[in-house]
């Protein structure tokens, strides 16, 4: 692996794991304060504690985790190095973003900032932390841009060729982030910053939550989209397998960026001011996004049974023995993989509104979004980290580290089993998410909630534990014995068809996405700031 770009991916891999060790401090910290056992000293909040724990980990891990991981991955696709200009945006990206989140963090820890990880407004922060947030997306959007000029120097240089999955998988996500990241960009510049240092009076809440979910709904697929990628081009060859298909990938990516964004409707079911007619849309919508993780979890099938019955496997899971599990590499993203089918129906449950009508605000929506970027991609994440460490720092994964990784995926799985288990459980019966520990003034529907409470806390412990033994692997694998690791890149199967050129037409499917955009939000958006549609949308006739 090139030793410059070496460096710029391990810088990013370094600091998302700082930042999910603090967050982490910070989440059991306040699980334990939910659950009624702990009172925090020195004044400090549960909602400080909250926000810091919502941004390190929910933001910023992932940010860095996904665009260091992006960048290894075109450079090792797109000819063994990055140009020099992408490296170098990269790095000012990397900077931009490290200055902004170390911002943002201390203005958290000085209680100037206890929005929690989706700053909705009226609940407002020092200007500080919008323009540490600002920061973080411009330093990702330079980095993107990064990616976007290398890519599009290999296709020069190879004229009529497709481009290497990965690479293309790659440009695929950070497509859709830089066109999300137009909406939360917008809220902070042209609502937060000003209402917050106090130029404006007033803040229209609808327009910002709007602009806030046409981000916060592809921002879960950009956390998504990269454990896909390991999913399809790395644990086939983990396996010793094939990619079972090219072609049904590339499309499941580019349906991602047609229906990610117009969707964040589904997020808001339960607001007022948003007519029936436009959220019924987003809502089907949102059931179109489901269909390429559906293609996923069939191409992931295939890829594994055909590799089962290559090694001689019979009947219709025969080729679960032959997979190995006890490689770490691909034994966390597997969990991951397991994990995402109760997580992703907990997903369609949210989505149909009747239904959401029941879990929304509850702790439910916490348990289902721990079980989906809290487990199924973080587990994935740390499985790609076993390998990329070492395969960049020029070292080897050690038998008893790849033990303890085991060990701490189990443990992950455990620990998530009891909080989020417990988080969708009490979620049904009605406790709220997001409040500190109350009785309700011993309500008895709120005494009933502790127990889970205290189970939540009890899973969040041994979350914990698994946090540090991460931390502890990651230190271990920086000083691994020296040898050479393997970048873990799958082929295509040779039984699969020919990916049709169409799947690389990126005007198509961008035109696509914008156009699905317009009409998903041009006159909701136009009600918003015309004023609001009269009355809640129980009473709008269309
Ligand atoms: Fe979600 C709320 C709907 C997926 C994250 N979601 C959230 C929030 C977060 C989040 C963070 O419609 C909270 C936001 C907040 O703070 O308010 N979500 C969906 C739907 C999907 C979905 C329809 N969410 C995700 C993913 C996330 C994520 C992915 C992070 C990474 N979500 C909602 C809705 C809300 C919501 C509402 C708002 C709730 C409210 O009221 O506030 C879908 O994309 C899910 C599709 C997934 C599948 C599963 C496919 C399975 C695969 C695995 C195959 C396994 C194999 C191994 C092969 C259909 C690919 C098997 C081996 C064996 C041996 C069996």
């Amino acid at each position: 692996f090139d030793r410059q770009d070496g460096s710029l991916v391990l810088a990013h891999i370094l600091f998302a794991f700082a930042a999910l060790l603090l967050g982490g401090i910070a989440g059991v910290l306040q699980g334990l304060v939910r659950g009624g056992m702990i009172e925090l000293p020195a004044g400090i909040g549960y909602y400080q504690l909250l926000t810091a724990h919502g941004v390190l980990m929910a933001l910023i891990f992932t940010t860095f985790f996904i665009i260091g991981f992006l960048y290894s991955g075109l450079s090792k696709t797109l000819g063994g190095q990055l140009l020099t200009t992408s490296r170098r945006m990269g790095w000012i990206g990397f900077c931009l973003m490290a200055v902004g989140t170390a911002i943002g963090t201390v203005v958290i820890l000085l209680n100037q900032a206890s929005v929690l990880y989706t700053f909705y407004a009226p609940l407002k922060a020092s200007p500080y932390f919008y323009i540490a947030l600002a920061l973080v997306v411009v330093g990702s959007w330079i980095s993107g841009f990064g990616m976007f000029y290398n890519y599009r120097y290999w296709k020069k240089t190879h004229k009529g060729k497709m481009s290497p999955l990965f690479s293309f998988m790659a440009i695929a996500t950070m497509i859709m982030w830089q066109i999300c990241t137009i909406g939360v960009a917008i809220e902070v510049l042209f609502q937060l910053i000003p209402w917050s240092f106090g130029w404006v009076d007033t803040i229209n809440v609808l327009l910002s939550r709007t602009l806030f979910w046409y981000f916060g709904h592809p921002l879960v697929y950009f956390w998504l989209l990269p454990a896909y990628i390991c999913w399809y081009v790395v644990i086939p060859k983990v396996i010793g397998g094939k990619i079972f298909s090219d072609a049904l990938a590339r499309l499941s990516f580019m349906l991602f960026i047609v229906f990610s964004i117009p969707v964040g409707f589904h997020h808001q079911l339960m607001e007022p001011g948003i007519s029936a007619f436009w959220k019924y849309l987003q809502v089907v919508l949102t059931f179109m996004v489901i269909i390429p993780s559906l293609m996923t979890a069939f191409s992931l099938f295939a890829s594994f049974e055909l590799y089962g019955r290559s090694k001689g496997a019979k009947g219709l899971f025969g080729w679960f023995k032959y997979l190995p599990w006890k490689d770490v590499r691909f034994f966390a993203p597997f969990m991951g993989m397991l994990i995402f089918i109760p997580a992703g129906a907990g997903g369609i449950i949210n989505a149909s509104h009747q239904m959401n009508a029941v879990v929304h605000n509850t702790l439910w929506v916490t348990g289902h979004f721990h079980l989906t970027v809290a487990t199924s991609v973080a587990l994935t994440f740390f499985g790609i980290t076993y390998w990329l460490i070492p395969a960049i720092t020029g070292r080897t994964l050690t038998r008893s580290m790849n033990k303890w990784g085991i060990v701490q995926t189990v443990l992950w799985c455990v620990g998530m089993f009891f909080m989020s288990g417990a988080m969708h459980t009490v979620g049904l019966f009605g406790s709220p998410r997001r409040t500190a520990y109350t009785t309700y003034g011993d309500h008895p529907d709120a005494i009933l909630w502790i127990p889970y409470h205290v189970a939540m806390a009890i899973g969040g412990m041994i979350l914990f534990v698994a946090v540090v033994i991460m931390i502890a692997n990651i230190v271990g694998l920086l000083r691994a014995p020296k040898g050479d690791t393997e970048y873990p890149i799958g082929e295509v199967s040779e039984t699969a068809e020919k990916t049709p050129a169409l799947l690389e037409r990126w005007g198509v499917w961008i035109g696509v996405c914008v156009v699905l955009i317009v009409v998903a939000y041009t006159i909701p958006i136009l009600d918003m700031i015309g004023g609001g549609v009269p009355g809640s949308p129980g009473y709008k006739m269309w």
